[in-house]
């Protein structure tokens, strides 16, 4: 066996000790909802995982995985972690992006996997071991009206949750984005063509600040309480919203505005003195530099799984360190359980760990991806398994074959595209 990373022209060397990788495979399961996952094997019999998930673009980072990525992989070692990373993203040209950044993410986290299965600990050791008891991690309470949204808070409150994101549906419209048929479960994920939903700012604007005032009055000041515009205002609706719920102290406003132009939250920091937080479509470190060094947000919510995986979040992390951002890592059920695990060992070790979204996973996936973890007193800990701490069931996986499956699209009252 040659050890590709070695290059052509190089000799092994009497203190390599490489552990080479023999076998990759791309395994795709729709246990109610689909997941992509990264199986990588070593010469030594050590396999690793890693989630490649791109929710509603499934099948095209499986494509970037087998057609370009996996040829590489064999005969490279497989402790290599860095060197591999910075193959597959230099070595491409095309660097960046959603698809690419999440098929070198699943091998990332795949080899970190391995790596610490071969150190006999769990990876959160690895990392540097804990910085902190557990992860404080935030569930989801929503609902058709105010009242219902802070009835389900309050469930969430007796289930030892210490931070809740609130989302409730806006008079007027047919549906809103984080309002779920299943209370316990949310999934905007749907088979057949995508779903159109409808969208009124100035409706919804009204909406979440009586919202947050029902929840105060209900709650006091016991609770942190989260939202998530989903990328719906401009700069100056964003500024204004997060002036109106200033009252209420919310731990953040997510995504309040589309951030492809990292400058337009200059705007809203104008305006407010509430909480920012962004990230969870973000490739890479270059969507969150400026972001990040100008101060203009206080939680980066980038994901092991959508930005290259634990070695490129480690980078994002550390220079958020440097300014005072705290991470606030996305954890929707689209995020398979092999990509809570890492966040978790992830979250566990780094010093500004801010809080992780947990948004609980079916039976269903449960059961195809068994996994150490568990919550306890609002916090998640990944457990004391070597490496990530979770498997998948491969017998089980097949029973559930991949299913096309769109997330929704907005449209404005008079027809227009929107931002979902
Ligand atoms: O795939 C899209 C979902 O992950 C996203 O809509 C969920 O915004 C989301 C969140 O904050 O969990
Ligand atoms: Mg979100």
């Amino acid at each position: 066996m040659t050890d590709r990373s070695l290059g052509a022209a190089a000799v092994a060397r009497p203190w390599s000790h490489a552990n080479p990788i023999v076998d990759a495979q791309v395994i795709v399961t729709c246990p109610g909802r689909n997941f992509v996952t990264l199986k990588i094997t070593t010469a030594d019999g050590t396999h690793g995982l890693g989630d490649a998930t791109l929710n509603g673009r499934e099948m095209a980072v499986v494509a970037y995985l087998t057609e370009h990525i996996i040829p590489t992989l064999i005969g490279r070692d497989a402790q290599k972690i860095e060197d591999t990373w910075q193959y597959l993203y230099r070595g491409a040209y095309w660097r960046g992006g959603p698809v690419g950044m999440t098929a070198i993410a699943a091998v990332d986290v795949a080899l970190w996997d391995i790596k610490a299965k071969m150190a006999g600990m769990p990876l959160y050791q690895l990392l540097g071991g804990a910085c902190r008891d557990g992860v404080t991690v935030y569930g989801h309470a929503n609902g058709d009206t105010i009242e219902e949204t802070v009835q389900e808070a309050l469930k969430y409150r007796d289930m030892g949750y210490r931070a809740i994101r609130l989302q409730c549906g806006v008079p007027g419209l047919p549906s809103t984005y984080g309002v779920s048929r299943d209370k316990l479960f949310y999934e905007p994920a749907q088979t057949g063509l995508p779903v159109e939903n409808q969208w009124s700012t100035p409706d919804y604007m009204r909406t979440v600040p009586q919202l947050f005032a029902a929840a105060r009055e209900a709650f006091g000041w016991d609770v942190e309480l989260l939202h998530d515009v989903h990328h719906r205002l401009t700069p100056i609706e964003a500024g204004r919203l997060g002036k109106d719920l200033e009252p209420y102290r919310p731990f953040w406003l997510e995504d309040a505005t589309p951030a492809e132009d990292q400058a337009a939250f200059r705007t809203i920091r104008q305006h407010t003195t509430t909480p920012l937080a962004v990230g969870e479509i973000f490739s890479s470190i270059w969507s969150c530099k400026t972001l990040i060094e100008e101060g203009l947000i206080d939680y980066i919510r980038a994901t092991v799984v959508h930005a290259g995986g634990i070695s490129h979040l480690r980078r994002i992390a550390l220079l958020a360190d440097l300014h005072q951002v705290r991470t606030g890592c996305h954890g929707a059920t689209d995020l398979s359980p092999v990509t809570m695990a890492a966040a978790l060992h992830f979250g566990l070790s780094i010093p500004n760990f801010g809080i992780q979204e947990y948004m609980r996973h079916t039976d269903e996936t449960d059961a195809v991806f068994p996994h150490a973890y568990g919550f306890q007193d609002g916090m998640l800990h990944p457990g004391e398994a070597a490496g990530l701490g979770v498997d998948i069931d491969e017998t089980l996986a097949e029973r559930y074959p991949y299913r096309r499956a769109y997330l929704p699209i907005n449209r404005l009252r008079d027809g227009a595209m929107f931002n979902w």
